[in-house]
Parts: structure tokens; C-alpha cells; sequence
């Protein structure tokens, strides 16, 4: 099979060049051969797009010690000029719109219009970041000491470190650089090792707007490797913060090491999100939300929808149109707009979507869809599975683990005390929904005694949210929050301000000291 996209023209327009390792600003100079090189293979065809070279030992404290140099630069530049770089970024990004999410859909798998949709988050975020530039507001307090002002105000925290997932391989990268380059800071970014290229990428968009404002690339860092140096840039004390997006074994590795070391860390980790569909739901409202959050980007966004708990009435009226729409998805090239649904990442994903189904039926789930691997030639890549829908009971283990697949598990349930209980009784606490027109209904789900989720949505579904609101989630989540409402604390310092103007020395809380 070949793809829809000319990927060589696509390198040339966006200045990438595979296997020269000069792309990164760690200024690596050399040549890739001989160097350890990270292999991108699409999941698309199974074809090797292209080697990267991945950073070596000495190279690391070189680009620490360039991201360093950057800072003591960029947190002297008034916010609002900070905002103005960000916003050229996004103007690129709006120029590269079309190749950049061809790449990444190419690289990583999903639709050509979720490829688009990815880069469109990061636009967003670069639009709202250029606001939020002029906003980074702190509060004036009253002093109970006469001729004494206090406020705050919020300062940046220095190095950041970005470690990103393959799902979303250049839009929550996107979350926390543009957040963290407003508030002052300068970021390192480790992507996943399943999708350098993208990242490179924009490494080289960004670099041409860095060099046009005479701004030190120190500001953006690009380091690709394994896990080693993703545990390497948390356990390192010159990173002030860690925003990691991954799985929950990888965030509680990263946050003991940061941990550790008294660090900053930011963790968008698994999820495991349900949509409870009532008897007052629109189900022409619920289907296809069930569906696009199964079924979209093949279950592997951390948002993805992994739970349908449905009342009993309208239970089996739902399951029929459900297993209905399953049997119209076209399974296939994510670059040929006319499919659904695309590969997953790679075989040992569809390892993991085989050993979930497996440990589903061994603990008595019943599939109304059978899940299967695809195989033939438009398959040829391996990584194209079939997505499926088991009867489960809400207590068993796979239930409550998170599967990064398109399998989803439905459940029956009477009360809506029970169907919140249900929601809530996994360890994950990302997103969640409630399809309804009954206002009693909706209103308890987002209740204090509702969904214990970072996101909760009224007839919509678990993924596709906003870069306006603070995105994360708790539990096992991790707890963090990036992108929008005021997020951007998180990558600032709080500093309280107090300042006597009088010709006294009122000590506060009374106390006299007389000398
Ligand atoms: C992720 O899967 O890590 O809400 C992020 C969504 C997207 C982001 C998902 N805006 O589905």
C-alpha cells in the first residue's frame, strides 16, 4: 500500500533531513552514522521513514547547560514579547497546517483529519498563549501594618521538561511549550521514541522563528532517546519541572525520581473514561459521541471512551445501533479520508489489544463485536485491528485497566446512584460523560457527589476537549493540569511581596520588639 502523502516533498517543504542529527538544538554536530539512531516506522504501510540520531551521554549536558544560558535571556523579556514569538509560531503552524498533519498522521497512524485536528490544538494554544501573555495576573493584599503594601507576583521557574506521548505526538508538546514560553521559561522536549520525526519538525519550524527574532534556540531543546533519558532529565535538579504525559507505570516512575529531589512535576497519565448513557439520553446525540471516543485514533487517546454504562430500559435498543455502526466502520489507510479508522501504533500494541481481549473473555466477558488483527494487503503494516465491543460485568480487572485499543465495554445499570458508582470505580480518573436531557440527572453527575473525574461533559463525549480549559485528571491520572483556564500556574513561581513604606517597624501579628 502506498500513501496518500508525497513524503519526501513534505520533508523538503518543512527543511527536515532524516539522519543528519543537526535538527536539534543541542547543536550536535556530525554525522548520524555511527551515532545511536532512533528508527521512525509508520504504522500505516510498516515502511521506515526515516532515522533520527538520538542524543548521546556528553550531549546532554550540553544542551542543559545552552537551555540554561537561554533562560537568564528569555525571562528578561517582557511577557507580551514572549507572547509575540508564540504567536508567530502559531502563524507558522498555520502555514505548515497541512504538512505537518499529514506527517503526523502519517508517522503515528491516526486520521488524516485528527492530523489536522492536532495541529489545530496546537494553533489554539498558541493563540491563547499570546493572550495569556499579557494576563499572568497576581493578587494585591491588604496589610494588617500600616504604610505596608503586599501582593504577589509569579516568576518562571527555569528549565522545563517535556516528556510526550506517541498518541498525541506534537499537540501536548504544544500545551506545555507555549504555556511555559509565556510564563518565562525554556523548555526541553523529550518525544516518544515512536515518533521523533514530528518532533523534529517542529523543532525546525520553531528554530526559523527563534532566528528571525535574534532569540537563542536554547529556548526550545529538542533531546531524543529511550526511557533511560527521560528518567535521566527527572532526576536532573537543573529542571525545575516535569510535565509527563504517558502511562500511569511511566508516571510513577517519574514522579518518585522527581520527587525525590523536592522537583515540580505536572503527570497527564491513563484514563479510563465512561460515557453513562440514560433513558432520557438523545441517543442520535449519544451514538456517534460512543462511537468517535471508541473508535477514534483506534481507542489511543487518553481520552478515548473505554465504558459505555447504559440503563437497563434502553439497553438493548442502544446495543443494536451500536453494533449496527460498528459494522459500517471502514478500517484502513488513516490517509485515505474515506476511512474510520487507522492502525495502531505498533505490533506490540496489537499484542496488548489480543491479551486484553483474552483476559476479557477468561473473566466471562461476551463479545457482541469480535475484535480480530486485519490482515491482507492494505494490512500489511500489522498493526491493524479490528475495534470491538464486549458485555462485561464493571468489576472485572481488564474493566478497570486501561487498554490503549478500540475495545469497549459495556454494562448495564438501574439507578443513577449505581451508574456514578460505576463511573467512579476505577482507579483512573481522567474523563467522563453523561448522555441526558434531564436536568436532575446531569446536575448530580457533575455534583461534588458526581463523577470524580478531571473532565466531566453533559451530551457530549470523553475525548475531543478543548485547549480552553485546564485538561488532566485525578487518581491515577496523576493529577496534573495543562493547556487552558489557569494552568499556566503550575509553570510559574509564587512570590509574596511585602513592602513597608513607613518609617516604623510593625511587626506583624502584634508583637513587640523593642530594643
Ligand atoms: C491525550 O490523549 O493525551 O481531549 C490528549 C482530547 C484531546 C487531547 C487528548 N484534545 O481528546
Amino acid at each position: 500500500m502506498t500513501s496518500a502523502i508525497d513524503i519526501s516533498a513534505v520533508f523538503e517543504r518543512m527543511a527536515i533531513k532524516p539522519i543528519n542529527p543537526a535538527w536539534s538544538t543541542g547543536r550536535i554536530e556530525g554525522d548520524a552514522a555511527g551515532e545511536v539512531a532512533i528508527t521512525s516506522f509508520s504504522p500505516v504501510d510498516g515502511q521506515e521513514i526515516a532515522a533520527v540520531a538520538a542524543l548521546d551521554e556528553g550531549a546532554y549536558d550540553e544542551v542543559i547547560t545552552q537551555a540554561q544560558a537561554a533562560f537568564l535571556q528569555w525571562r528578561n523579556v517582557p511577557a507580551p514579547e514572549r507572547g509575540e514569538m508564540v504567536r508567530q509560531f502559531g502563524e507558522e503552524l498555520r502555514r505548515h497546517k497541512q504538512d505537518l498533519g499529514a506527517l503526523v498522521s502519517y508517522e503515528m497512524g491516526k486520521s488524516l483529519q485528527e492530523g489536522f485536528g492536532e495541529v489545530q490544538e496546537m494553533i489554539d494554544i498558541c493563540d491563547f498563549a499570546t493572550g495569556l501573555s499579557r494576563q499572568l495576573y497576581g493578587f494585591t493584599m491588604q496589610s494588617e501594618r500600616p504604610g505596608h503594601r503586599m501582593y504577589e507576583q509569579w516568576h518562571p521557574l527555569g528549565v522545563v521538561g517535556i516528556i510526550s506521548a506517541f498518541n498525541f505526538p506534537v499537540a501536548v508538546w504544544s500545551w506545555n511549550a507555549a504555556i511555559a514560553w509565556v510564563c518565562g521559561n525554556v523548555c526541553v522536549w523529550k518525544p516518544s521514541e515512536k515518533t521523533p520525526l514530528v518532533a523534529v519538525a517542529c523543532q525546525r519550524i520553531l528554530a526559523r522563528v527563534l532566528a528571525r527574532n535574534g532569540l537563542p534556540e536554547g529556548i526550545s531543546c529538542l533531546v531524543q532517546g529511550g526511557q533511560p533519558l527521560g528518567e535521566r532529565l527527572a532526576g536532573d535538579h537543573r529542571v525545575a519541572l516535569i510535565s509527563a504525559t504517558g502511562s500511569t507505570r511511566m508516571g510513577k516512575s517519574v514522579a518518585a525520581t522527581v520527587a525525590a529531589r523536592l522537583g515540580k512535576s505536572i503527570l497527564e497519565l491513563g484514563g479510563n473514561n465512561a460515557i453513562i448513557i440514560t433513558k432520557y439520553a438523545d441517543l442520535d446525540v449519544a451514538l456517534p459521541a460512543a462511537v468517535f471516543g471508541a473508535v477514534g485514533t483506534a481507542g489511543q487517546r487518553c481520552t478515548s471512551t473505554r465504558r459505555l454504562i447504559i440503563h437497563e430500559d434502553i439497553y438493548e435498543a442502544f446495543k443494536e445501533r451500536l453494533v449496527k455502526a460498528y459494522r459500517q466502520l471502514r478500517i484502513g489507510n488513516p490517509l485515505d479520508e474515506s476511512n474510520h479508522v487507522g492502525p495502531l501504533i505498533d505490533k506490540d500494541a496489537v499484542a496488548n489489544y489480543m491479551g486484553a481481549i483474552a483476559r476479557c473473555k477468561a473473566e466471562g466477558g461476551r463479545f457482541i463485536i469480535e475484535g480480530e488483527v486485519l490482515s491482507g494487503q492494505a494490512y500489511g503494516s500489522g498493526c491493524y485491528v479490528r475495534p470491538c465491543i464486549a458485555e462485561v460485568s464493571a468489576d472485572y480487572a481488564i474493566v478497570k485497566t486501561e487498554t490503549f485499543a478500540p475495545i469497549l465495554y459495556v454494562m448495564k445499570y438501574r439507578t443513577m446512584d449505581e451508574a456514578i458508582h460505576i463511573q467512579n470505580s476505577v482507579p483512573q480518573g481522567l474523563s467522563s460523560a453523561i448522555m441526558t436531557l434531564n436536568i436532575r440527572e446531569a446536575e448530580q453527575f457533575l455534583s461534588a457527589a458526581g463523577s470524580d473525574c478531571g473532565i466531566a461533559n453533559v451530551n457530549i463525549g470523553t475525548s475531543g476537549a478543548e485547549i480552553g480549559g485546564a485538561f488532566g485528571g485525578e487518581k491515577e491520572t496523576g493529577g496534573g493540569r495543562e493547556s487552558g483556564s489557569d494552568a499556566w500556574k503550575a509553570y510559574m513561581r509564587r512570590q509574596t511581596n511585602t513592602i513597608n513604606y513607613s518609617d516604623k517597624l510593625p511587626l506583624a501579628q502584634g508583637i513587640k520588639f523593642d530594643l
